[in-house]
């Protein structure tokens, strides 16, 4: 038996499974690989899965009109010719004789994008153009004195993160344990970026906090971030600063002087880092602290109806929402909030007595906030090795429909090592989308819009 030393995975050796020949602070690698394999619902997921709904792409829009003239290129899913309602991927402004930049995500199974340039009188030639993850688009409008009125009415994009709670250990796979959804917008250099934490799904304590990928923390203008309902200062948006109850008691803390932690690769964060809230159950709603706010009661909230479930566990409250607005020193650094894929948003969880990040896949193996050990090389047989690409948090598009409580997304168990059917299910193509995320069938590259209606939480959307 092949035994690994991997202090990442010492918190394992608690686990319930069969280590009795295990030392104490020593990992079996091939004991966890069996746990994660029969854990997760699908027994064959594909190697190479990256779990991505969204791809990234860069936009140079050549505005050839008047140099005296304004005009606002905007990037849409939807044909804003036919379409009423269009949903805004990314816009900037520029005047005649410039070069717009604008980056932007797009769903994988809609590739396909409508660039509208607009003048001053709202007129707009309209090109379609259909995306390949990671390229930049070039485009020249030479002039919009011909173009169609622009009558479709524009709305801001929503992405949401749903997360387990247990990393490393396997969870139970509904993702609702910490639900979020984020809704950002940029409007040249000034950034709005609206945070609603939908549902908590857990009786853990759970922490989250947001990176932007490639953003340093100086290129925020200092004095112009704000949270709505959170009084915070730059230094504490870089770091997680705790959000107390009135008992004072802040579980998690990050001491600033021991500055950001490392990505899989060993170099260093310095991106930065927005604190969210310390306590998602005190974030989700105050009014449920136990007698004098020295505890929290651990609801379930927003991922059973306790009235249909008759499960006194289950509560209904009013999805937190936290608004942060902030300047950047450039529209280029702006842009970088147009685009879903830099968003590292994790939780923090403690698990096996120490704090784990979960982070959506990208970024799985990234300690933004602390290093937990220094074991980065121990983690290369981990995102290599093909049985390892499991996901503790998926990012889909901010309609998704996150399943109800112990309700695997899935609705297969793979306990015994081979793949059992449920009689509930909550996506009925995500197994499908597991096994074969290239797949060119409509039905599996949009899975997120094929729910059993029955059991997913309709609460709150
Ligand atoms: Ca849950």
């Amino acid at each position: 038996m092949k035994i690994t030393n991997a202090k990442l995975l010492v918190a394992l050796a608690s686990l319930s499974l069969a280590l009795t020949a295990c030392k104490e602070n020593y990992f079996v690698e091939e004991k966890y690989d069996e746990l994660l394999i029969r854990s997760f619902p699908v027994g064959s997921v594909n190697p190479n899965h990256t779990w991505a709904v969204f791809g990234s792409a860069t936009l140079q829009a050549h505005v050839n009109g008047d140099s005296g003239k304004k005009y606002r290129v905007a990037i849409y899913q939807e044909d804003p010719l036919t379409a009423s309602y269009v949903t805004l991927l990314a816009s900037s402004e520029a005047v005649g004789g410039q070069t717009a930049v604008l980056h932007f995500s797009y769903l994988l199974a809609q590739p396909t994008v409508y660039v509208a340039c607009r003048d001053e009188n709202s007129h707009q030639v309209v090109m379609s153009r259909k995306v390949v993850n990671g390229e930049t688009i070039d485009l020249s409008f030479a002039g919009t004195e011909d173009g169609t009125a622009a009558t479709a009415q524009e709305h801001s994009n929503t992405y949401r993160f749903c997360f387990e709670d247990q990393f490393p250990h396997p969870g139970d796979y509904d993702f609702n344990d910490c639900v979020i959804t984020v809704n950002p917008v940029v409007s040249g250099k000034n950034v709005t970026v609206r945070v609603v934490l939908n549902a908590v799904g857990t009786n853990k304590q759970i922490a989250a906090a947001m990176r932007i990928k490639g953003l340093m923390p100086d290129a925020v203008v200092a004095g112009t971030n704000t949270f709505v309902d959170y009084a915070a200062s730059y230094e504490s948006m870089r770091y997680v600063t705790p959000v107390m109850n009135d008992k004072g008691e802040t579980f998690f803390y990050v001491n600033p002087e021991t500055g950001l932690g490392k990505d899989a690769r060993g170099n260093q964060i310095n991106d930065l880092v927005v604190s969210l809230f310390n306590d998602a159950h005190w974030a989700m709603s105050k009014a449920d602290a136990g007698g004098n706010n020295q505890y929290m009661h651990a609801y379930f909230y927003n991922t059973m109806d306790k009235r249909l479930a008759g499960d006194e566990r289950g509560r209904i409250a009013t999805p937190t929402v936290i608004t942060l607005t902030m300047t950047l020193d450039s529209e280029e650094h702006a842009q970088l909030f147009n685009d879903i894929m830099n968003y590292d948003m994790f939780v923090i969880e403690k698990y096996s007595n120490r704090l784990w990040e979960v982070h959506t896949y990208p970024f799985k193996f990234d300690q933004v906030l602390k290093e937990y050990e220094n074991y980065t090389d121990k983690l290369t047989p981990y995102i290599s090795n093909p049985t390892k690409n499991y996901p503790w948090a998926l990012l889909v598009p901010g309609t998704f429909l996150y399943p109800n409580e112990w309700q695997s997304i899935c609705g297969y168990s793979n306990t015994t090592g081979s793949e059992t059917k449920n009689t509930k299910t909550a996506y009925k193509m995500f197994r499908s989308w597991a096994i074969n995320p290239g797949s060119v069938v409509e039905e599996v590259k949009q899975w997120y819009l094929k729910e059993n209606i029955e059991d997913i939480q309709l609460v709150w959307q």
